[in-house]
């Protein structure tokens, strides 16, 4: 056993008994009383979650929480699907796709953005100083600078060397979960090609954020916009049911604006759980020649902390953080 699957393991054996609400492995999701807890994709999550922790912790506000745990792995070297450092587009470029939302509806977002380090807080910014939701490529560039982000390059000689060698054979196929698995020690070239933070947080009181940040497909067409700034794709969130985000192929979760679909599903009564399963379930209905390659995970937190998440593949992990534990980390069940 890897150290990594004793820990997914012990965390899962422990993890059930200590956080109420949580449900993992497939257990039936139980309600949670409510208490805050934030909650996000991958292993890198943990970390995310952690800081977003630290500002809920000292009475910060929820939307705070979630741009503080966005920016840790959009700073991460390590990290080659997040922000600095995130793996390029097929001519070399690294463009970033961020949003932000809280449970009152507002929002913003930035897509395709080039050199700026932290777009979810440029998202952020668009959210709260412009009338607008959205900001694209060298208009999102340019009113960040302007709100004095600096410019930077953000493309690392490892990054670059990866590029390079991908360019060998230039063959755009995503791999599923191939970013995790080989999470800070990839080497150049390897085909971990894809992954996103994607980071729910509720408080005590039951008001909700999200924030959701990638630099997309590595290879992809320059242009190319994945799920992750499309709000109800890559994230929902609404104080009256609970949020949801995802990971995984954008392509497929536009098609179904699948954060949404969650939040939905779980307005109209079902587990956070159950609604993640059944966003999945209707990507693979519509895709069943193709799904066996693919990967999308849903990750959701109703307003009452309770969580579910569910993917097409196994493999897809997510971290949960609340006054109990700060470093729980799941494997998601999953549909194959
Ligand atoms: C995208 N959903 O740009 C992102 C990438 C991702 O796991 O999450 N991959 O399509």
């Amino acid at each position: 056993m890897t150290d990594r699957r004793r820990f997914l393991a012990t965390t899962l054996a422990a993890g059930a008994a200590a956080l109420p609400g949580v449900s993992c492995a497939g257990s039936a999701a139980q309600a949670g009383k409510r208490r805050p807890r934030i909650v996000s994709t991958w292993d890198f999550g943990v970390a995310a979650n952690q800081a977003a922790w630290q500002v809920l912790n000292k009475g910060g506000s929820v939307l705070d929480a979630v741009e503080a745990g966005a920016r840790v792995p959009e700073a991460d070297p390590k990290n080659h699907s997040v922000g600095r450092a995130g793996y390029p587009d097929r001519d070399g470029r690294l463009t970033l796709d961020a949003s932000i939302m809280d449970g009152n509806g507002d929002c913003g977002a930035v897509a395709a953005i080039e050199h700026i380090a932290h777009p979810i807080s440029v998202a952020r910014r668009v959210m709260e100083k412009t009338p607008h939701v959205l900001l694209v490529g060298y208009g999102a560039e340019q009113f960040a600078i302007e709100r004095g982000f600096p410019k930077e390059e953000l493309l690392t000689p490892e990054s670059e060397q990866a590029w390079r060698e991908w360019l060998k054979k230039s063959e755009y196929k995503p791999s599923a979960n191939s970013e995790n698995k080989t999470y800070g020690k990839g080497k150049p070239g390897d085909a971990n090609n894809h992954d996103t933070l994607g980071l729910l947080a509720v408080d005590a009181q039951g008001r909700l954020a999200g924030a959701c940040t990638t630099s997309g497909m590595a290879w992809k067409l320059h242009g190319r916009v994945g799920d992750s700034p499309i709000i109800g794709a890559g994230l929902y969130v609404d104080n009256e049911v609970g949020g949801a985000t995802s990971t995984g192929v954008g392509e497929e979760v536009i098609r179904t604006a699948g954060s949404f679909l969650v939040v939905e599903l779980m307005r109209q009564g079902r587990t956070p759980q159950q609604a993640c399963e059944e966003a999945v379930r209707r990507i693979v209905r519509k895709r069943m020649k193709t799904a066996r390659d693919l990967q999308v995970g849903f990750l959701a937190l109703g307003r009452n902390g309770e969580v579910g998440a569910y993917a097409i593949q196994k493999g897809f992990t997510y971290a949960v953080c609340d006054s109990g534990k700060q470093d729980a980390l799941f494997d998601s069940t999953s549909a194959m």
